[in-house]
């Protein structure tokens, strides 16, 4: 059996950072359903996160997406976030809510619209300035629906040249995540389409630019493991987007859809040592609570996340790899089965209890009277959701 310290010391180091949008209404193209008690601002969606910080212990910091989260003060936001025990982590770029991005952002063939999409670009790493933020994530809906529509070449031309000139503003602490995804809103063609492109374009760059790996933007029965096992052999993952699906891109609650994949990528993560803060992998839940409560469902991705890192701390490396060395199949599968066969909720509910926590962190906070008094607050204003 594992050394139990070892595990637990382990997952005390873990962080997994907040999605400002996740706390706001979302939905499809179908509908957005509200919620009562949603943020209005980004100093409620601060709040909201500290909730989930404050429940879990391992959600210290939540990424912001721009304008989504515009404010007039950055560093007073910074500062609020700290007032409420978290920090603003990643700063999210976009470029695909413009009615000018029709035919992309950075790969438009209009000169003048790639020209405002690197306008928005740099002006999120002003607010990176602002807020302390570290990591510059970069997701572009860019691409084409009909084949001939635009030369893919001189798109993956246009591309580089725009990522050049955000990249060489940045400061030496400061990084470039590059997200890919396969489709979607394009249904043709999309410029960054996989892991590939994403970290062809990032060597081109330099050692500042990683790349960003999100459950939901692959092909089904992608191996997404073995394309995290690669990024980490190669130095370049810089983000993972923690979500699940069972068809595209759903974005439900990781670990809801598909358990058993988290715990592989989770394997994969320690495998190479990256599970600490200070390899450098921004881990962050990427989701969008379409229909259940949001703060809740926040604390269950983040309890989701912790189960499947147990039950990968609890592999036995040196079995694992004597069976692997002898060619034994079945001892080698075995190794990995038991581990995620084990239940791990009675340790982290040790873990927490250990931390000063409740150790059911979703009845805590059910339990606390935060969802009421803002559902009884939050009259008036505009619920924050994806358009504003
Ligand atoms: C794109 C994406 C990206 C974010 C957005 C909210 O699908 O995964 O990471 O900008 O969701
Ligand atoms: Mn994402």
């Amino acid at each position: 059996m594992r050394d139990l310290t070892a595990v637990k010391a382990a997952l005390r180091q873990q962080q997994i950072e907040l999605p400002s949008w996740a706390f706001g209404n979302t939905g499809t193209r179908f509908k957005v359903f509200g919620q009562p008690g949603v943020p209005r601002t980004p100093w409620e969606k601060t709040e909201d996160a500290a909730q989930v910080h404050r429940f879990t212990g391992v959600a210290p910091s939540m990424a912001v997406h721009i304008p989504w989260d515009r404010v007039d003060d950055y560093a007073a936001l910074r500062r609020h976030a700290g007032d409420h025990g978290i920090t603003i982590g990643t700063v999210n770029a976009n470029v695909f809510q413009d009615d000018d991005y029709k035919l992309g952002s950075v790969c438009n063939p209009d000169p003048r619209v790639r020209e405002k999409a690197v306008a928005h670009l740099l002006d999120c790493v002003d607010v990176m300035d602002a807020t302390g933020s570290r990591d510059l994530k970069l997701w572009f809906a860019d691409g084409t629906n009909y084949p001939g529509q635009d030369d893919i070449r001189a798109r993956q031309d246009r591309l580089a040249q725009a990522l050049a000139t955000v990249y060489a503003r940045l400061a030496a602490d400061q990084r470039m995540l590059l997200e890919y995804k396969l489709f979607e809103p394009s249904f043709y063609s999309t410029d960054v389409p996989d892991w590939g492109t994403s970290l062809l374009h990032c060597l081109a760059l330099g050692p500042q630019a990683e790349v960003v790996v999100d459950t939901g933007h692959h092909a089904p029965g992608t191996n997404i493991e073995f394309i995290v096992a690669m990024l980490l052999r190669a130095g370049r993952l810089g983000g993972f987007d923690f979500n699940s699906r069972f068809y595209a891109d759903d974005d439900l609650m990781v670990g809801a859809a598909d358990p058993f994949q988290l715990f592989r990528i989770m394997h994969e993560v320690i495998r190479a040592d990256a599970l600490k803060a200070a390899a450098g992998v921004a881990f962050m839940l990427d989701q969008c609570h379409n229909i259940e409560p949001k703060i809740p469902a926040q604390i269950r991705s983040v309890m989701n996340v912790q189960e499947a890192t147990a039950k990968a701390l609890l592999i036995e490396p040196d079995v694992l790899a004597t069976a692997q060395q002898a060619g034994d199949v079945l001892a080698a599968n075995a190794a990995m089965m038991d581990a995620y066969n084990t239940d791990v909720r009675p340790l982290l509910a040790e873990l927490r209890e250990e931390a000063g926590l409740d150790p059911d962190p979703v009845t805590a906070y059910r339990g606390s009277g935060y969802a009421e008094k803002i559902v009884a607050e939050r009259v008036g204003g505009t619920p924050a959701s994806w358009g504003t």
